[in-house]
């Protein structure tokens, strides 16, 4: 693992390349910093890799036991096209760590980089068949490994829609578990108290980041009433600074989203934001460039029951939301099927501790956004999927925990 850590490091410029093209991710971004935190990633899981063991157990009979951590054996990764590198280590590193087999399948959109560090595993010694990939549509190559009947865990990255197709074609195979994280419509909340040009700019990345195209994305801007003329103010300035372009172009902000479809899926959502009566801020047009290029932007005057409040849109749209007190939010924050991270931003101390316990998701960053760590557990509460990655937790996804039990007095029992 180790030894493919590195080769990833050597080919660093390569892959950003082929990431960048299939996917219009920005190629500095990809180099600088996602694919070395993948491969940071790699390393971490490396090194948990010798240590992962059962325990002793006191038991309250006669009896001498202990708990074995076994591989859970093959397992099937479905990965999106929204983060290829990142997800491609995020679920094979572990359970390489684990001691399992597995056959990934990248998203139809972005399988390169995947079958880059196929070739890579390769040349760093991993036997064969240790990591597979197979490339492919879902319905034909994901719904195989899915419902496939000698494959002992899925784990899924996805649509909502599409997470409850794996986990019901698991239900009626081998009844295989299931790891899925699934979509969200992230809050980010900001107090009155906060310095407001610093949290307008992270709000802007909350969204715009990845041109939207990623499950965490914070765009239910909440902001509370005595700050709210004055942040849409720095939004919309900072917005125009913004730059959409050509992703391997290193002043370039925002690259082109995935595919047509998709680029097609995002305008029709600011069209239905525009029916349903919020204001358009800022942006809403097309770039002016050949490609599927959107600019970022940004709706006020957005009330919870708007499809753009509600639908996890995946693009560079921003809907921004008054409250007044600490309770409204709590409860309009959490007014979702979805519940993936959230985002407080305050400098009181008993408020961003109330409003953390309160939201139900499964990370909640304070005065920060992103805050990505490979100790930090992630995934979803509710329609957002269940099962952590990353941190140590990750490695209990695959794994399974075996009892042994003996007489300690060699007497049947
Ligand atoms: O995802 P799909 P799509 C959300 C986001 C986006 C929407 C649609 O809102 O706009 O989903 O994206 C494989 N059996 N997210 O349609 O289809 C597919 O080949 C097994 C959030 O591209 O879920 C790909 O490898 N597998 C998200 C993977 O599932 C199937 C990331 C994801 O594709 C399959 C991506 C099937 N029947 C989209 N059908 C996140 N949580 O980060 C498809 N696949």
């Amino acid at each position: 693992m180790l030894k493919f850590a590195d080769l990833i490091d050597e080919n660093v410029e390569e892959i950003a390349a082929l990431d960048a093209i299939d996917g219009g991710k920005l190629y500095f971004f990809l180099k600088i910093v996602e694919i070395p935190g993948a491969v940071e990633y790699l390393r971490y899981c490396a090194g948990a890799a010798d240590k992962i063991h059962g325990t002793t157990l006191k038991m309250s009979r006669e009896l001498q036991a202990y708990t074995l951590r076994e591989p859970i054996g093959v397992v099937g990764h479905i990965i999106p096209w929204n983060s290829p590198s990142h997800m491609f280590a995020m679920k094979v590193s572990p359970a390489l760590a684990a001691g399992c087999t597995m056959v990934v399948k990248p998203a139809e959109q972005t399988p390169l980089s995947a079958l880059y560090y196929a070739h890579l595993a390769k040349l760093a010694g991993l036997p064969d068949g240790v990591l597979n990939v197979v490339t492919g549509y879902g319905s034909t190559a994901g719904a195989a490994i899915s419902s496939h009947m000698d494959i002992d865990k899925v784990s899924f990255t996805g649509s909502t829609e599409v997470g409850r197709l794996v986990m019901q074609a698991a239900a009626l195979s081998n009844l295989k578990p299931v790891s899925l994280e699934l979509g969200g419509k992230s809050p980010f909340i900001v107090f009155d108290d906060v310095d407001v040009d610093q949290i307008a700019s992270l709000a802007l990345q909350g969204t715009f980041l990845n041109k939207g195209e990623i499950c965490i994305a914070g765009s239910r801007v909440f902001v509370q009433e005595g700050i709210y003329d004055k942040f849409l103010i720095k939004l919309v300035e900072k917005a125009k600074s913004w730059v959409v372009g050509d992703p391997f172009d290193p002043n370039v902000h925002q690259g082109p989203q995935v595919d047509k479809n998709h680029y097609e899926r995002v305008l029709k959502f600011i069209e239905i934001g525009k029916k349903e009566g919020a204001t358009l801020l800022a942006g809403g047009n097309l770039s002016n460039r050949k490609g599927y290029y959107i600019e970022p932007t940004i709706f006020t005057d957005v009330s919870d029951d708007m499809t753009i409040a509600k639908e996890e849109i995946f693009g560079p749209v921003m809907s921004v939301l008054k409250f007044k007190t600490v309770e409204e939010v709590i409860k309009r924050a959490n007014a979702t099927k979805y519940g993936l991270a959230a985002g407080i931003m305050t400098n009181d101390l008993n408020i961003a501790n109330r409003v953390s316990r309160s939201i139900r998701a499964g990370v909640i960053w304070i005065n920060c956004y992103f805050a990505f760590d490979n100790d930090l557990p992630f995934g979803g509460y509710k329609m957002s999927g269940f099962g952590r990655e990353m941190g140590l937790e990750s490695l209990n996804m695959y794994l399974q925990v075996k009892s042994v039990a003996t007489p300690i007095y060699n007497s049947p029992w």
